[in-house]
């Protein structure tokens, strides 16, 4: 009798319980579209005849605030004089994430940290033009000083920022730059993230949490810029490219926007001289334009961007120069930039680049590396794309968050198309200020990106809760906004959610689905991977009718470690895995809808600590010194197999290492 009163508790507690959730699940929270603010200006750092670039790059003044009391700085004003005179202060270099840079526990300290510098503006650059401060990203959240008057203000990681200096530089001397960087993700922040107080050894701390996995690398982590501008300047430049009588002629569309005319626009002569130059300096097309600022150049015989190895010449670009006259034709200002000319369409079973059909073969990746962390790294940058290029991928997504300007330039030069992703990560809980925020980062972020010929796609997040009729509205309202700012890109997501339970699917033009086989799921089974990726393949084709991509699949793997059979862990087993899912994926290519394989992970990177990562995520192909483990040498068989079946390619020479002769 006790024992039935006590399961009838238990019954109606978990009824109770399940009403909840089936409540929660099926009352959407109402979100509503609200404005985001627009970005403007932030054209990448060039010099030119009218501009000059100065970089503040270096080693400047670090404070670490007390956890404890996060606003102390603010409080006592730390800007108002060199950062030495509040406190102590050590070296830190910039850029670079500050976590791995010291010998103590640097790595996981949560709240405020500063940096200062002093720094030498010119007498020449007082007269008559405007000079700028700009960041390419520090995480999180910014604030910015010069010589103690605040400057600017930005929150979101991995998107640059700037601000006007003219009137608070002091020309002909010295001047002191002071930042205060916030690395706290809360739950309205992109990423989310959690703070709690809780218990320790000597009282009470702040402890950070977050769900994604890769390390919450701060800092100022990409180069910091003055430079100078005309005082009516060119502000941005947007361009769109498209190709003619079966890629025989382009046409690049532009449409500049200028600041600091002194009459109305519409009223006044200013004009645009555009002119567009190959990769040998011959001027191809140039155009006058009237006071609308924008127009078309025609481009005959024109030599179209395309990936790496779909084409003998990928990566083809031009040099567009824009020039602002005035009504007398005198010159007011010049900007030249990359441009590539290619058409990007889908359908609901394939996406087409100069209107041929593309196959993904590529990567997740981070940006990240030893002692560095997620700071910009020449040399780390180029010696990926020289491992990208040997083992024949042709794209990768900028898993989780937008990757350098750099980094961009470069996967325009080299044909590599790029899945452009938010820092949108785990989203949850979702609130209306937060769809403000993610909104924003991906204003941000195709503001930034939209002239890289090698922008593919959008991502508009990764592994988001969709579960429930919250995420529909949710993600109805980021997809359209996304299709608001960029018509010429299709949208996806990396969804985790099981496709019985998403909501989000319905609000991409591509899926994309991540998921770890043998894994995550049925650790070690080899035997149950290839119609899993099958099944659930199909299963994403059937509910949504879109092209899909499986855009992660992957096992940790510790370099050197060898068992035979394969067993976690070992690099054969990452054999084995990634050889399981190539067959999935050979059955599915023939299915005509599946467009794409992204390994999860190009190379090995740091995570917060936990007892199921040893000294990071192991998933990488490389290691995260960037050497390859065995199974990158499969993955470029394939990758050039690929490559030569789909699209005709040179396989390298080295490729297939003489072993016998074969008797037939
Ligand atoms: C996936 C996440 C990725 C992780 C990966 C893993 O998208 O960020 O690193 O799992 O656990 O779910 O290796």
């Amino acid at each position: 009798m006790c024992r039935n009163k006590k399961l009838m508790e238990a019954f109606s507690f978990f009824s109770l319980v399940t009403g909840l959730y089936v409540l929660h699940s099926s009352i959407a929270l109402l979100l509503l579209n609200k404005e985001v603010p627009i970005t403007r200006g932030m054209l990448y750092p060039r010099e030119s005849e009218t501009r000059e670039v100065h970089s503040l790059d270096g080693i400047w003044n670090f404070v670490r605030s007390d956890p404890d009391n996060p606003t102390q700085g603010i409080r006592d004003k730390w800007f108002e004089k060199d950062l030495s005179k509040s406190q102590p202060t050590i070296p830190m270099p910039v850029p670079a994430s500050y976590n791995d840079i010291t010998t103590d526990n640097l790595r996981d300290h949560v709240g405020t940290v500063w940096y200062d510098r002093r720094f030498f503006v010119p007498r020449s650059w007082r007269t008559d033009q405007r000079v700028w401060l700009r960041f390419g990203s520090v995480h999180y959240e910014a604030y910015v000083w010069v010589n103690g008057k605040r400057v600017v203000k930005h929150e979101m990681g991995h998107l640059p920022f700037e601000a006007e200096v003219t009137d608070v530089l002091m020309y002909g001397s010295e001047n002191r730059i002071t930042v205060m960087c916030d690395n706290a993700l809360i739950q309205t922040s992109v990423p989310q993230g959690k703070i709690t107080e809780v218990p320790n050894d000597n009282g009470m701390t702040i402890v950070q949490s977050y769900t994604f996995d890769f390390f919450n690398y701060a800092g100022i982590h990409r180069s910091v810029h003055l430079y100078t501008t005309p005082k009516t300047l060119i502000e941005e430049v947007k361009v769109t490219t498209n190709l003619k009588n079966q890629n025989a002629d382009g046409e690049v569309s532009y449409s500049v926007s200028v600041k600091g005319s002194v009459v109305n626009e519409a009223d006044n002569d200013l004009h645009i001289q555009a002119n567009l130059y190959d990769k040998e300096g011959l001027l191809v097309a140039n155009a006058t334009s009237d006071g609308k600022l924008e127009g078309e150049l025609q481009v005959a015989e024109v030599k179209p961007w395309w990936p790496y190895l779909m084409h003998p010449d990928p990566g083809y670009l031009y040099q567009l120069e824009i020039k602002l006259l005035a009504a007398n034709e005198e010159l007011l200002d010049v900007y030249r930039l990359k441009v590539g000319l290619r058409t990007l369409s889908w359908d609901q079973t394939q996406f087409l680049i100069n209107g041929k059909s593309v196959y993904f073969r590529g990567f997740g990746r981070h940006e990240d590396s030893d002692i560095r962390g997620k700071g910009l790294d020449n040399a780390l940058m180029v010696r990926d794309f020289n491992l990208l290029k040997w083992i024949g991928a042709n794209a990768y997504r900028t898993s989780h968050y937008p990757y350098s300007e750099e980094s961009m330039q470069f996967a325009d030069e080299h044909g590599i198309m790029i899945i452009d992703e938010c820092p949108s990560v785990d989203t949850e809980n979702f609130s209306q200020e937060l769809l403000g925020k993610h909104k924003s980062s991906l204003e941000q972020l195709i503001h930034r990106d939209r002239n890289h010929p090698s922008v593919v796609m959008w991502s508009i997040a990764n592994e988001p809760r969709t579960g429930s009729l919250t995420a529909d509205s949710y993600f109805s309202l980021v997809a359209n906004f996304t299709r608001s700012l960029d018509k010429t890109r299709p949208i996806t997501a990396a969804i985790a959610t099981p496709y019985t339970k998403d909501q989000a699917g319905r609000h991409l033009d591509i899926i994309s689905f991540n998921r770890y086989n043998a894994w995550y799921t049925n650790t070690g089974r080899l035997d149950m991977v290839t119609q899993n990726v099958i099944d659930e393949a199909v299963a994403w084709n059937k509910a949504y009718q879109k092209p899909v991509i499986m855009s992660e699949y992957g096992a940790d793997t510790l370099e050197g470690l060898h068992i035979q059979p394969a067993y976690v862990w070992s690099e054969e087993f990452q054999m084995e895995v990634f050889s399981r899912h190539f067959k999935a994926f050979d059955e599915l290519r023939k299915k005509g809808w599946f467009i794409g394989e992204f390994v999860w992970n190009f190379a090995d990177f740091k995570t917060a600590q936990s007892y199921t990562r040893v000294g990071g995520n192991k998933k990488g192909v490389f290691t995260r010194a960037r050497q390859p483990k065995a199974v990158a040498h499969l993955l470029r068989k394939r990758y050039f197999a690929l490559g030569r079946d789909l699209d005709q390619c040179n396989i390298p020479e080295d490729i297939f290492i003489y072993i016998a002769e074969w008797k037939s």
